[in-house]
């Protein structure tokens, strides 16, 4: 799916602005509220999460559908023009209408969709509405608990009597909803570009990119038969290289390739009938060999986070100027990759990794596929097997869908090295490898560049049961061996961490630590390290990478987390989750200083002989 962009064949219009906002009752959609103004309607900016906008924890914590709602024209040249209305994320399920009408409907809240409105859009004004909801459940991804289930904090509230519907996530980030992204109105060529798919192939100093356009033509809503040019300028705006058809090679002879903190991108222009489309592109390889991860044939070693979408007030809505600043901290300490922990992130961000010569490990929105032990904080979940064909998550189809959209909006990021299916499933689980075998099989089918797939496995899972060894290209780990598990000792878990990982280095894959860290409040400080302060998360790192140094199958570090955020409540979250390495507003903890001297001398390649 293309990005939408301003061409000489292409208008662009951003709908960002404050909107209509109403909460719904109950009585939304009876009373049919998507097919007037919205009475005693609140204001709201677009894009953001709703959730800390307005006080008050009714409005916080609100269960269920609220309605967007504003008016929107366009001149008629424009309306001459194919016309598509493109949500980048509602979180988690859109119904979209113009004038009363239903025109679309989109499942899943971290994956844009569109839908074509031009021949609704007659002269004057007309109203749009989007309704969203927020509930998460056993069907969708990320997974909540069913609406009766106790456990946590929030099972402790049913039990003393509170029975009010509410969302129980079934993972550890504050389940922050809305207009989360752009929703954008752009116009193409009755004929046009529907998509571009690149695939690198490097032999010395040249590359051939293997390039595939689909076309469509509005009118008969087939590809037709438009003349298709495709050129490839580098970045001072010299042809590369050049072709026709809508398949076929392009031929560079010196190429500049893309590589991590050093990026070059080059702009591949298709044109087709009157369509034009501008596709920024690097040229990269990835590839497994033994326990090495190569990017451009050199062994690459990850340095870096997982992250979130989270900011304040904003909670998971785009947020422009946090995005540079955090790929500047990141910079500032050496580090040169991220995971989209849990969900995918906004296209602004993955165009910025692109430029910025960050690596990006992209993960699905699958999060909380596991029953068993809930994800993070919301330990005492009911105990049902995560893969009960009865009582289990219906999550599957949903989950091949995301897989998808996934792959078919961030195939062509250069950034983008490795496909996370999930984060933390139960792949120990009976009936893990059968649920996971085809998403991973439709993964490698569907990506032309044939990335490496890995889920992120959970501590819990026995690393003998886990399907992760047999399935994944790459073995990703989240621990935390002297924090959840052994903490405040440091000594027992760096034994148990060595075990463990003389287990997985007979695997001969390469393993990266997608997840460690401890809770570390700012401020908090001791002679002797503690738990929470921020002497302990020190000594947590220092005794977690040494052990990590001592094997050449690690290939990465990635810290959890970059930066303080948000989370449900419970006792084991004081106002969110503490082991950012950065607070919330991006003020450096000890370990922030701590993991910049390291990565400073630890280079992005041949690190491990
Ligand atoms: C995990 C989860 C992550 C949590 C983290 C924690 O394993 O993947 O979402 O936030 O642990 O801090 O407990």
């Amino acid at each position: 799916m293309l990005y939408p962009i301003l061409t000489p064949s292409r208008f662009l219009c951003d709908l960002s602005g404050i909107w209509n906002f109403k909460l719904d009752n109950g009585k939304g959609f009876e009373e049919k509220w998507f097919e007037k103004p919205l009475q005693d309607a609140m204001t709201m900016p677009v894009p953001a999460s709703y959730n800390d906008l307005k006080e008050g924890i009714d409005f916080r914590d609100h269960y269920g559908w609220v309605f967007y709602q504003r008016c929107i024209s366009l001149p008629e040249m424009i309306t001459r023009q194919r016309v598509v209305l493109r949500c980048d994320a509602v979180t988690h399920h859109a119904k979209i209408y113009l004038d009363g009408d239903m025109v679309c409907e989109h499942r899943g809240g971290f994956l844009p969709f569109e839908v074509e409105i031009a021949d609704k859009m007659t002269a004057g004004e007309h109203l749009l509405t989007i309704a969203v909801d927020n509930v998460i459940d056993y069907t969708t991804l990320p997974v909540g608990g069913k609406g009766d289930m106790l456990g946590g904090l929030m099972g402790g509230m049913a039990e003393a009597g509170n029975t009010k519907p509410q969302n129980h996530p079934n993972f550890d980030f504050f389940n922050y909803c809305g207009i989360t992204r752009p929703v954008r109105i752009y116009t193409t060529p009755e004929s046009y570009i529907k998509d571009i798919t690149l695939v690198p192939r490097v032999e010395g100093t040249k590359a051939e990119i293997c390039y595939e356009i689909e076309t469509a033509d509005q009118k008969d809503n087939m590809a037709s038969q438009e003349e298709c040019k495709v050129e490839m300028y580098d970045q001072q705006g010299n042809l590369a290289a050049e072709s026709t058809g809508t398949k076929g090679i392009l031929n560079v002879q010196q190429v500049h390739l893309w590589q991590p903190l050093n990026a070059y991108l080059y702009q591949v222009k298709v044109k087709y009938g009157t369509d034009e489309y501008t596709l920024p592109y690097g040229v990269r390889t990835v590839r497994i060999e033994g326990e090495k991860f190569l990017i451009n044939e050199k062994p690459f070693y990850f340095k870096g986070y997982g992250k979130h979408e989270d900011t304040f007030p904003n909670g998971r809505g785009i947020h422009l100027p946090m995005n540079t600043k955090d790929i500047s901290l990141m910079k500032w300490q050496g580090a040169n990759s991220f995971r989209t922990s849990h969900y995918p992130y906004s296209e602004e961000m993955m165009r910025l990794c692109d430029r910025e010569g960050i690596v990006v490990i992209d993960e699905t929105t699958a999060v909380g596929v596991n029953l068993q032990f809930g994800g993070g904080a919301n330990f005492g979940g009911t105990k049902i097997g995560t893969f009960d064909p009865e009582h289990g998550v219906k999550t599957q189809e949903h989950h091949q869908e995301v897989v998808r959209d996934l792959i078919c909006r961030d195939k062509n990021y250069a950034c983008v090295v490795m496909w996370s299916i999930a984060n933390e499933p139960d792949s120990a689980a009976e009936g893990a490898y059968e649920y996971f075998k085809p998403l991973y099989d439709l993964a490698r089918e569907l990506d032309k560049q044939k990335r490496p797939c890995t889920l992120v496995s959970v501590q819990m899972a026995e690393p003998q049961k886990d399907c992760s060894g047999e399935l994944s290209d790459v073995i990703c780990l989240n621990r935390y061996y002297g924090w959840y598990f052994g903490g405040p000792d440091l000594e027992g878990p760096e034994l148990a961490l060595r075990k463990e990982l003389s287990y997985w280095k007979k695997l001969g894959k390469p393993v990266i630590f997608t997840e460690y860290g401890a809770d570390t409040v700012m401020g908090f400080h001791d002679t002797t390290p503690v738990m929470y302060t921020e002497e302990y998360q020190v000594d947590y790192y220092k005794m977690n990478n040494s052990v990590f140094d001592e094997f050449s199958m690690v290939v990465g570090e990635q810290v959890w987390n970059f930066a303080d955020f948000a989370t449900s409540q419970s006792l084991l979250r004081v106002q969110g989750n503490k082991k950012g390495v950065f607070t919330r507003d991006r003020k450096p903890k000890l370990a922030a200083h701590y993991f910049r001297q390291r990565w400073q001398e630890i280079p992005d390649f041949n690190y491990k002989k």
